[in-house]
């Protein structure tokens, strides 16, 4: 399979995060992405560094205010005070319900406020170079799709379905499975559909397209009640407006048996299959892998090779965006397995 690798990858490097009050080494790291890609490369997989701009779809997935804070957020943290090389800026302040969001405020932590829904989506030096050739790799991808190949992988990072048109959130800064949807759209594809297996519901995607018909979302998730994000991701969100059921929330408790969550795949490629889409974009979380350390099921290794071939059997034109997964010794693997099984299966054939 054709994989996309974008090496700037490596510049989003934030040291530390906050997790039950404690600074702890970030889970979002270099290394996942490079165990993936290294594992790809060693079974022969055609690695590509991204050959596409994304700004085009970025300007239609996110606003131009967003973007702009995205993108000098680190020099204007320096600007504030020289040492702050060395240091992480986090939000501390956030415009919930009766404060307003719609007045910039000059203050730049403010700001990160006003952009962010957690304190758990570090940026340091590299992040924008890193997130923009991440969406880069996606819409590099999608072209490929629209050049025959019936299954493409953007291996980039840091992940993406957190964040919304204008929020960060969840390690995510760009939405890279909304670009390729918007991308695919924009190639011809009349219907898109999303599939994200990620263990924590994408509820960036979920927003950009949750009045719309033209791009289905589909999520299998750990249930919001009690795991993150925590404040979407129930199955009542059916969509809205022109997008009125075409938003489907397949929410499993923590802890969910592989069965149970392979008997949602089956009622998401159901629904997806009536649809009836020209293409399909998957937002690939490993996290659903039993040994995740922030996640709560139970795949192992040889299930992911079966994700692949259920897949497969979909006959669409797939497009795989890694999100998370942060068992990282396990993640090449993994991502080796689904796209294994994804090319070992046949269209329309038994799993
Ligand atoms: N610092 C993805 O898998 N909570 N994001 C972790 C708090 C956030 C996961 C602990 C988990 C976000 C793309
Ligand atoms: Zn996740």
């Amino acid at each position: 399979m054709i994989v996309y690798f974008p090496p700037l990858h490596a510049r989003h490097a934030p040291p530390c995060e906050i997790f039950r009050g404690e600074r702890v080494p970030c889970f979002e790291t270099p290394e996942r992405a490079a165990i993936v890609h290294e594992a790809l490369r060693q079974r022969g997989h055609a690695l590509r560094e991204p050959d596409r701009d994304s700004s085009p779809f970025l300007a239609r997935v996110h606003t131009p205010p967003y973007l702009a804070f995205l993108e000098t957020a680190w020099a204007r943290w320096l600007a504030l005070d020289a040492d702050n090389a060395g240091r992480q800026p986090f939000p501390s302040v956030w415009p919930v319900r009766s404060l307003r969001s719609d007045v910039e405020p000059g203050n730049f932590i403010a700001q990160l406020g006003l952009y962010s829904f957690d304190n758990g989506t570090p940026i340091s030096a590299g992040t924008w170079l890193a997130a923009k050739q991440a969406a880069d790799a996606a819409v590099s991808a999608v072209a490929c799709l629209g050049a025959g190949e019936v299954g493409v992988f953007s291996a980039g990072r840091p992940p993406g379905h957190h964040a919304g048109r204008d929020f960060m959130g969840g390690y995510c800064f760009l939405n890279h499975a909304a670009v390729a949807a918007e991308a695919l759209r924009e190639a011809g594809c009349r219907r898109v559909a999303i599939l994200d297996v990620d263990y924590h519901h994408g509820n960036g995607t979920q927003s950009l397209f949750y009045d719309r018909a033209d791009v289905l979302f589909v999520s299998i998730h750990g249930d919001p009640r009690s795991e993150y994000p925590f404040y979407l991701g129930h199955a009542d969100e059916t969509g809205s407006g022109a997008g009125a059921g075409f938003n489907l929330n397949l929410p499993l408790p923590a802890g969910s048996s592989v069965a149970d969550w392979f008997s949602a795949l089956d009622v998401a490629l159901a629904r997806i299959a009536g649809f009836r889409p020209e293409a399909l974009v998957v937002s690939l979380g490993l996290d659903t892998y039993a040994g995740d350390p922030i996640s709560r099921f139970a795949l192992q290794a040889a299930d992911f090779r079966q994700l692949g071939r259920c897949l497969r059997r979909q006959n669409l034109p797939t497009a795989f965006i890694l999100e998370g997964g942060y068992a990282v010794a396990a993640l090449g693997v993994n991502a080796a397995g689904v796209l294994d099984g994804f090319e070992e299966s046949c269209p329309g054939g038994p799993a």
